[in-house]
């Protein structure tokens, strides 16, 4: 049995609820192909997510990492193509704005997700979920913890698999914000499972 590392986020900004924390709590302890997940709910701050995120890899040494964001205003579930080396955007939830400052100084200018990303897109498609891959996880926290943990990966030379997922808002968060489009929680939980049996499927062929 493999371990996959999957975290959500705590709400950020003006979205009240993050769909993703129920998410990763529903699929926590669950096996889904040949993974045994493992969930954890990441903060929405610069100067810890990346460290916790890092302490939780070296604590359950998993054979690969997904971690889920709120795209509030996204359609789609978009797994993300490349992470890269800047933190900057709207204050985190501790008051930290960053502007134009690289997550990590020596670091690659930016990191490919190593998730199958297309396939993934095509098994939502297969399913009648709407997808695409996205080229930007943005500058924010999203992007801030993809880069880290594919960062790590790379100074291990760790053969660990690490990416992002974007989702759109849940039904629930969209009645309170008002201004966005959104799914159904089973929706975005399918979609998610699916994400994560193509990963399996992927690696056994
Ligand atoms: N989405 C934000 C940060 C936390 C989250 O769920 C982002 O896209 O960066």
């Amino acid at each position: 049995m493999k371990t996959l590392l999957l975290t959500g986020f705590e709400p950020f900004l003006q979205f009240t609820i993050n769909p993703t924390m129920k998410i990763a709590s529903e699929l926590h302890e669950q096996t889904i192909g040949e993974y045994q997940i493992q969930s954890k709910i990441l903060p929405v701050d610069f100067r810890i997510a990346g460290q916790q995120l890092l302490t939780y890899i070296e604590k359950y040494k998993p054979d690969a990492v997904i971690s889920l964001g709120l795209a509030g205003g996204r359609y789609k579930i978009t797994p993300e193509r490349i992470a890269i080396n800047i933190n900057d955007g709207e204050p985190d939830n501790s008051g930290n704005k960053l502007e134009d400052e690289p997550i990590i100084e020596t670091g690659a200018v930016g990191y490919f997700s190593t998730l199958p990303i297309r396939k993934m897109v095509h098994s939502l498609l297969d399913h009648q979920l709407p997808a695409e891959i996205s080229n930007s996880a943005g500058t924010y926290l999203c992007n801030h913890v993809m880069y880290q943990a594919l960062h790590y990966a790379q100074k291990e030379q760790s053969k660990m698999k690490a990416g992002f997922i974007h989702i759109p808002a849940s039904h629930e968060l969209a009645v309170q914000h008002g201004k966005i489009p959104s799914w159904s929680h089973e929706d975005l939980l399918k979609g998610i499972k699916l994400c994560i049996e193509v990963l399996s499927a992927d690696e056994r062929s």
